[in-house]
């Protein structure tokens, strides 16, 4: 038991809920380590969103609103940390959740769907009938009503090369990764360096402020964003995060 007092409360309850997700068998055992190199990077950012943190958010809000076929898709570590959150924004934004798996196992898809559903998930692509071309990896495996034929995708804490393979597809891809750095990060076309569980939130906020909002000028919102220029924003956020934690 973790006493509230404690000074790292929420980091620890974080691990709490990875550590539930592989316990539960929804989250594999690399889980362990990609949220470990995530609390790192978080500690960079001060464990806050940033201002271009939250820019991201909210366009990656207009664009899901904009969508004509969104999907979310979720993987073991989504499924673990923010279950709710994660339902809370499809049904905001109306975008399916699909399950897609780097580990894959069909008894771990099968947990995570029926996990999704326990919680209230509505809308759940769960063939996989298709592959996303030029990945020879379990992640290829995809539904051909859902992330196949996205127009746009949001894929929290990747691993890399599906993100790279989407935007091929020509797909609008909204990466959440905490890692600027990474080859997710620098590929997607939205790229929110913050949290899972602040970023979830966050977006699902700005969609409910953002759905009374004309076309136009979500429009306007999408267009103005340079997700490179938001990048060197949030690294610059870092060099000074840790400049002035410098005693
Ligand atoms: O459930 P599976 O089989 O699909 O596997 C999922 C993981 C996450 C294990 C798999 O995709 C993986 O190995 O990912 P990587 O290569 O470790 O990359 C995960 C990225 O997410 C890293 O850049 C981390 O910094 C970042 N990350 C980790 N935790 C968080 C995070 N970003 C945002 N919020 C977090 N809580």
């Amino acid at each position: 038991m973790i006493p509230k007092s404690h000074p790292r409360y929420e980091s620890l309850m974080t691990r709490e809920k990875i550590v539930g997700g592989v316990e539960k068998g929804i989250t594999s055992i690399h889980g362990l380590i990609a949220q470990g190199r995530g609390e790192a990077f978080d500690y960079l950012i001060g464990e806050k969103t940033g201002k271009g943190a939250l820019h991201a958010e909210k366009v990656a809000a207009a664009l899901l609103l904009l969508a004509k076929r969104p999907v979310i898709s979720v993987n073991g570590n989504v499924a673990a940390l923010v279950p709710e959150e994660i339902i809370k924004l499809s049904d905001a934004v109306n975008a399916p959740l699909e399950v897609n798996l780097f580990h894959r196992t069909e008894e771990r898809v099968n947990r995570i769907i029926q996990h999704l559903r326990s919680l209230g998930a509505k809308k759940i692509y769960t063939k996989s009938n298709a592959l996303i071309p030029g990945l020879d990896h379990e992640r290829a495996k995809v539904d051909s009503e859902g992330i196949f034929s996205a127009d746009i995708v949001l894929v929290p804490l990747e691993d890399g090369d599906r993100c790279r393979a989407l935007v091929e597809m020509r797909k609008t891809v909204i990466a959440i990764d905490l890692n600027p750095l990474s080859r997710t990060a620098q590929d997607a076309h939205v790229t929110i360096v913050d949290n899972i569980m602040r970023a979830i939130p966050n977006i699902s906020e700005f969609a409910e402020e953002l759905k009374r909002s004309k076309e136009e000028s979500l429009e306007k919102l999408v267009d103005a964003f340079n997700n490179k220029e938001n990048l060197a924003l949030a690294i610059d956020e870092i060099i000074a995060h840790l400049q002035t934690s410098q005693r």
